[in-house]
């Protein structure tokens, strides 16, 4: 059975861009036809000046979030990252296989990096080297798919080729992954500047639809969306970003399809009034489920205990085999009893 394993990172409060590029796909295609593990992935959120204890709200709610989305205990395995070991003891030895000039091209840390310095903050190490941990965090698991929005292909590929290199090195020890994107929506914009990504850790502005905005904040942020100065509704992304996104916003929360789409409208207005209404609804049945879920955290931290145990028993083999690969000595074994006598 196809194993697939993807993650977020509990760095700011869910975007309608992690929900349309990679949660919604999670619960309602992958956890059902693939042997699925999802992760909120903490140990990425300390890369960037951070407050502990907000990372700590972030990531319990980002696991409630998973659940309101629709992922089921019962058919995969939902944890939080440092809860289980075995992701940083991969990523060590990967980080013996990854070169330096490979983590300096990773468009993510270039961004960041400079976005810290304009904060007047330094960049972090862990900035440079989580896709290595990210890459570890697949690798474990040996998962053969990784859902996930465009903004993270680039590092799935570098897990790839972590995966061959060690595997040609030291020996077959891990599945080389491949990264699935969704048709539409797999870079959902900035509704303020449609030429950047919505991104939960920007500083939070109208640009931003989160999933927990109350329905008139969604309606505002979608009717305020930037759009170009044309008239006419056509899908070009290139010459029409504002635009674009808008169509695939509407067209991913009704199934649609954005060309298609972009021939129903003859004006912006209904354009966004269509596309808010949309977003409403779809955020409507996750924020309902979340509500319930927020009175009970008992039976969250229960999920999340349960999925850690399940995540350790899958990972560990996997991760000794890279230690014995790699060159460690196994630990020594406990003397028995009667060899002690
Ligand atoms: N704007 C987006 N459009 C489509 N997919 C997106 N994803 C993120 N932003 C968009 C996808 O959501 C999943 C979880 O993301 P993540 O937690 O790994 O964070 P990220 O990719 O680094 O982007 P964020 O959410 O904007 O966080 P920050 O601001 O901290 O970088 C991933 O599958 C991602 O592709």
């Amino acid at each position: 059975m196809t194993r697939v394993f993807s993650g977020i990172k509990p760095s700011g409060h869910v975007t309608l861009g992690n929900y349309l590029g990679a949660l919604r796909r999670w619960a309602e295609v992958d956890q059902h036809q693939a042997e699925s593990l999802f992760c909120v992935v903490d140990l990425h959120a300390l890369t960037v000046e951070h407050d502990p204890a907000r990372v700590r709200r972030l990531s319990r709610q980002a696991a409630t979030l998973l659940l309101a989305a629709g992922l089921d205990p019962e058919v995969c395995t939902l944890f939080v990252q440092s809860h289980v070991d075995e992701h940083t003891r991969l990523s060590y030895l990967l980080e013996c296989v990854a070169t330096d000039g490979e983590m300096r091209r990773m468009i993510q840390y270039k961004e960041k990096a400079v976005r810290e310095r304009e904060r007047g903050g330094s960049v972090r190490l862990s900035l440079l080297t989580y896709p290595v941990l990210m890459a570890a965090d697949i690798l474990a698991y040996g998962a053969d798919e990784v859902p996930v929005g465009d903004d993270q292909v680039q590092h799935v590929e570098l897990a790839r080729d972590l995966a061959v290199r060690f595997n040609h090195r030291y020996g077959h020890t891990f599945v080389v992954p491949r990264a699935t994107r969704p048709q539409v929506a797999a870079r959902v914009m900035n509704l303020q500047e449609p030429t950047s990504k919505m991104g939960k850790s920007d500083d939070s502005g109208p640009g931003i639809v989160y999933l927990l905005d109350e329905p008139e904040a969604v309606r505002k942020k979608v009717l305020r969306a930037v759009t170009d100065s044309g008239r006419d509704v056509v899908y070009d992304r290139a010459e029409r970003p504002g635009l674009a996104n808008l169509l695939d916003i509407l067209a991913a929360c009704t199934g649609g399809n954005p060309e298609s789409l972009a021939a129903v409208y003859d004006s912006y207005g209904s354009l966004k009034k269509d596309t808010a209404e949309a977003v409403v609804e779809v955020l409507r049945p996750v924020q309902a489920r979340h509500r319930e879920l927020c009175a009970d955290p008992a039976y969250v931290e229960g999920v999340l205990r349960d999925g850690a145990e399940k995540a350790r028993a899958s990972a560990r083999p996997t991760v000794d085999t890279a230690c014995r690969a790699i060159g460690l000595l196994p630990p020594v074994a406990e003397p028995s009893l009667s060899a002690v006598r």
